[in-house]
């Protein structure tokens, strides 16, 4: 389901995970690392797991317990063992030595997904940072590890050629995709500058939850979707319109997962400057996982890692309502489904409501139809209402979409400017005269 590999070609995994002190299994989870591991290529065949006050500090888990995954591995014919954890490269080589198999933490297998799906450029050099960076600090533990099983998970991107690279090739490999970066993010810049007259909406949300499926159905858009992790690697905007006529800025991104590596948060800094700079954070959770609240948590601890403003609005989303059995509205937030698109009316009037508080209101008159201002009013504002009087004067009712500076400074020494007057907000109250 996950995959697009023959059942043949995957490798078979042993998965593991350790329960330390009164952790215990969350419901959900262990069905999400089979998930990802089929989404690197790999499918589960036994999985074990043990309690522990503590991680052993050589081994994770316990001396015993590594023996035990040592015959397991044997027994049911696998060389290959992932762990639900972040090991260190001390562990994992001494995870080896013991089970005489490749050992695999999370962010090892997490990296391998995304290089799997990286597609453009911009993604596909943010990844490669990301394992290079991942794998200089444990490049003499991965000598012996590449060169004793050839390919398999996480053998892809940089893996390949780790063999023959030692960890100053690295060094200068990491230098030369960090300027590329750097390249990449200037290019980004001039992007968002012209962002800045838009109302930016950005979709996040944990893998899966129906991220690229929201934005096709609300742009008519055709963006990959899929149903496995990480699907999405790179940022993807377009217009939407909404009912009043009016347009705003819709953005997709990668989504989020539990424990998302600190290396990938690093690398994709400049993909995830679309989350950052957002007026509006629709927040989507899928109504029909049973792990939802699990996931409403990581995307809040994920927003704060990589530093959203709280300031910044967000607006719960639940999707895919149709697949749900017992639906009740929800509390806040509005409930949709992109597929029976049942609830997208009240998503776009929500939308509406976000972006009207956001823009500085203003009434200004004009001694006639000045089409000079008249023209840059329509590309620099939402021009809501324009009412001729019976001496031809003008009247202008509008929000700016660069504060009010902008206009003032526009319409500043304009002869037909006759007056300019601030609005507390859509519903045309003065909140101060400056002309
Ligand atoms: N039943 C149902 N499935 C949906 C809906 N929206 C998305 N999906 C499915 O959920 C999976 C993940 O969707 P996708 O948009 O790729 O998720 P993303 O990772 O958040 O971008 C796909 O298999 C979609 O077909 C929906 O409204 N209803
Ligand atoms: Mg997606």
């Amino acid at each position: 389901m996950y995959s697009t590999r023959e059942p043949a070609e995957l490798e078979r995994v042993l998965l593991v995970r350790a329960y330390i002190g009164n952790e215990s299994e969350e419901a959900g989870t262990t069905d999400e690392m089979i998930a990802l591991i089929q989404s690197a290529g790999g499918s589960v065949v036994a999985q074990e797991s043990q309690k522990r006050k503590t991680p052993d500090p050589r081994l994770f888990i316990g001396k015993g317990k590594a023996e035990e995954l040592r015959e397991i591995a044997l027994r049911e014919n696998t060389s290959t063992i992932v762990f639900d954890h972040n090991l260190s490269s001390g562990q994992v080589s001494r995870l080896e030595e013991a089970t005489n198999c490749k050992v695999i933490d999370r962010t090892e297998l997490i990296l391998a997904i995304f290089a799997e799906q990286a597609r453009t450029r911009e993604a596909k050099i943010q990844i490669e940072l990301a394992q290079l960076q991942y794998a200089l600090p444990r490049l003499s533990g991965m000598w012996h590890h590449f060169s004793r099983l050839g390919a398999g998970i996480g053998t892809r991107g940089p893996g390949e050629t780790q063999l023959e690279i030692d960890r100053r090739r690295a060094r200068s490999r990491i230098t030369f995709l960090e300027n590329r970066i750097e390249e990449v993010e200037s290019r980004w810049k001039v992007v968002s500058a012209g962002r800045k007259g838009m109302f930016n909406i950005t979709i996040v949300g944990y893998t899966n939850a129906g991220k690229s499926t929201l934005l096709n159905t609300l742009c008519s858009t055709e963006l990959y979707t899929a149903d496995k992790p990480f699907a999405t690697l790179d940022t993807t905007s377009r217009r939407l319109i909404l009912p009043d006529n009016s347009k705003v800025l819709i953005s997709d991104t990668v989504g989020f997962i539990e424990r998302l590596p600190e290396t990938l948060v690093a690398s994709f800094h400049t993909t995830l400057d679309v989350v950052r700079k957002a007026d509006l954070l629709l927040v989507t959770v899928d109504r029909s996982s049973p792990s939802r609240g699990r996931h409403i948590d990581a995307v809040r601890k994920t927003l704060k890692r990589i530093g959203v403003n709280e300031s910044v609005p967000r607006l719960t989303v639940w999707t895919k309502c149709d697949a749900v059995d017992d639906f009740r509205y929800p509390g806040s937030g509005v409930a949709v489904s992109a597929l029976s698109k049942f609830g997208l009316d009240v998503l776009l009037n929500r939308i509406i409501g976000y972006r009207d508080i956001s823009l500085d209101w203003f009434e200004l008159m004009l001694e006639h139809y000045d089409s000079t201002i008249m023209n840059w009013l329509y590309s620099n504002c939402l021009v809501r209402d324009v009412t001729t009087g019976e001496d031809g004067s003008v009247r202008v009712f509008a929000g700016a979409l660069r504060g009010y500076d902008s206009v003032e400074g526009r319409i500043d020494g304009a002869d037909t400017a006759r007056s300019f007057v601030r609005l507390a907000g859509p519903g045309n109250s003065v909140c101060g005269i400056v002309k």
